[in-house]
């Protein structure tokens, strides 16, 4: 046990000056949970194993504190001075000292980090999303469904020019966003430069014949800083502004590459993918962290999109409160956890339009998405967290990016579950396994999406839409399993 860590009952904790946690703490054999939690505070801070004596009175004060543990649940409550984090907004920084060491401790069984809450004083040294799904929406004249993409499949193995055939087919079925699948990058059988070029091809025939405007995100994930650079650069020069958004692989390219991208491009909407996060998140790990953590240091970084889970309707493990809770401290202005409430700004103590915001937000959130995504239809109402309404510092909104096994037929049931129709849907295997193609595939989505809108029944709705049909039929069957009967 390391008292100096432990400070139950501490109220200064609750003074700004402190980023708080929640943790979930399972010592191995008789350790005692405080003395577990006091090792978890040393080891995530200023300590170590043994208590040394060199520390300073200067030192003590980056002592993080233990200020509270909910035994019946295991759940330790560390508060970290949030000086103690490298100046300069590093989220790299914070995520090394309290998701870094810690997984490793021998004492522990588990170790999961649940919530985070950031203090107003500590947001205000981050840098915050830039472009942002209001941005996206503007750009492609779309209100009043959610921002309808697809990712191109076979994940890899096409020529560049096959990969923007289907962009086109997708963007000329009515699709607005295509992304790179996040293993895509610069292989011999689609050169990088080639790929763009001729994306950039398609877009503008789609674009021709539709009379709309169109979005692509490309993959800039790369072996370094100055490969990852040229690559961003060369989509800026061939490509429209507005009509691209720069994909990240943001668990295994690393924050760094997150916040190099938001820091060098403020006018380009950058798409945090988040492949091999399960190994942290998934409900069933005893050590990792949550995705709402996961999604709250992203939009603390600043990306303008991050993928949350489809609420357990798609393909991918995840709980659904837990994906619905992540979407919404994504995209609100106050956003309440399953531990805390965190306001995404910093607000004078009473203040009338930010008040109003927030309860405007709330109701928005209270009613039924059909009836959010009418009032959106009729315009009748301003949703957006605009710049002319904010004074403060506000840590705009992250745009949920919903993927993993999604077809048409699954759309009605998520959007049900969601409760916003402010994210992004991208959907695979679920557009290009359609049989009758990929233009069909987002025809279905379309199709799907009204029948919802209209609240009616997918079976009732689908009887004179042949592309909407031909799904009910085929993903009914195989759902979200690859082309296996449904168990
Ligand atoms: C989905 C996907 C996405 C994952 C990401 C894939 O394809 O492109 O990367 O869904 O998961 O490669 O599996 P499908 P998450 O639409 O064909 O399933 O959004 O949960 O991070
Ligand atoms: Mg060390
Ligand atoms: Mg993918």
């Amino acid at each position: 046990m390391q008292e100096q860590y432990l400070g139950l009952g501490d109220q200064s904790v609750h003074n700004g000056q402190y980023m708080l946690t929640v943790y979930k703490v399972v010592p191995y054999g008789e350790e005692t949970i405080e003395s577990a939690a006091t090792e978890l505070a040393a080891e995530s801070s200023s300590g170590s194993n043994l208590k040394v004596s060199t520390a300073t009175n200067y030192s003590m004060n980056l002592d993080a504190i233990v200020y509270d543990i909910d035994h019946d649940r295991n759940l330790v409550y560390i508060a970290y001075p949030w000086l103690m984090f490298d100046r300069g907004g590093n989220i790299q920084n914070i995520l090394t000292f309290v998701a870094g060491n810690i997984y490793g401790m021998g004492n522990l069984k588990e170790c999961k980090l649940l919530d985070v809450w950031f203090p107003p004083q500590m947001l205000v040294q981050y840098d915050g999303p830039s472009y942002t799904l209001d941005d996206m929406r503007k750009y492609l004249n779309v209100y009043d469904t959610p921002i309808l993409g697809t990712i191109i499949k076979p994940k890899i193995g096409l020529t560049s020019t096959e990969y923007a055939e289907l962009c086109y087919d997708f963007w000329v079925g009515g699709g607005h966003f295509v992304k790179n699948d996040e293993p895509q990058a610069d292989q011999q059988f689609a050169p990088f430069e080639k790929m763009v070029d001729s994306v950039r091809i398609a877009m503008d025939k789609a674009e021709r014949e539709t009379g709309h405007t169109k979005v692509h995100s490309f993959n800039v994930s790369a072996a370094d800083y100055d490969t990852m650079l040229r690559r961003t650069e060369y989509i800026r020069n061939v490509m429209k502004p507005g009509s691209y958004s720069y994909l990240i692989d943001g668990i295994t390219a690393g924050w760094m590459a997150v916040q190099t991208l938001r820091r060098h491009y403020p006018d380009v909407f950058i798409h945090f993918h988040r492949a091999g996060h399960g190994a942290f998140t998934r409900t069933e790990n005893p050590i990792g962290f949550s995705v709402p953590v996961l999604t709250k240091f992203a939009r603390l970084a600043g990306t303008s999109g991050v993928h949350t889970g489809t609420a357990g309707v798609g393909k991918m493990s995840g709980d659904g409160r837990e994906d619905i809770g992540a979407a919404k401290q994504a995209l609100k202005l106050q956003a309440k956890g399953d531990f805390f409430n965190q306001v995404w700004a910093e607000i004078p103590e009473r203040d009338p339009d930010m008040q109003e915001m927030m309860k405007r937000e709330e109701m928005f959130w209270g009613m039924p998405t059909r009836e959010l995504a009418r009032i959106r239809r009729e315009k009748k109402l301003q949703m957006e967290v605009t710049e002319e309404h904010t004074m403060w510092r506000v840590i705009k909104k992250t745009s949920p990016i919903v993927s993993g096994g999604l077809n048409p037929v699954l759309l009605p049931e998520f959007l049900d579950v969601f409760g916003s129709i402010d994210f992004i849907v991208t959907m695979g295997g679920g557009i290009h396994s359609h049989p009758q193609g990929t233009g069909a595939g987002i025809k279905a989505v379309f199709q799907a999406y009204e029948a919802w809108m209209a609240n009616i029944p997918l079976e009732e709705y689908s009887r004179d839409k042949e592309e909407l049909r031909v799904a009910m039929d085929f993903y009914n069957r195989y759902g979200t399993q690859a082309h296996r009967e449904k168990v």
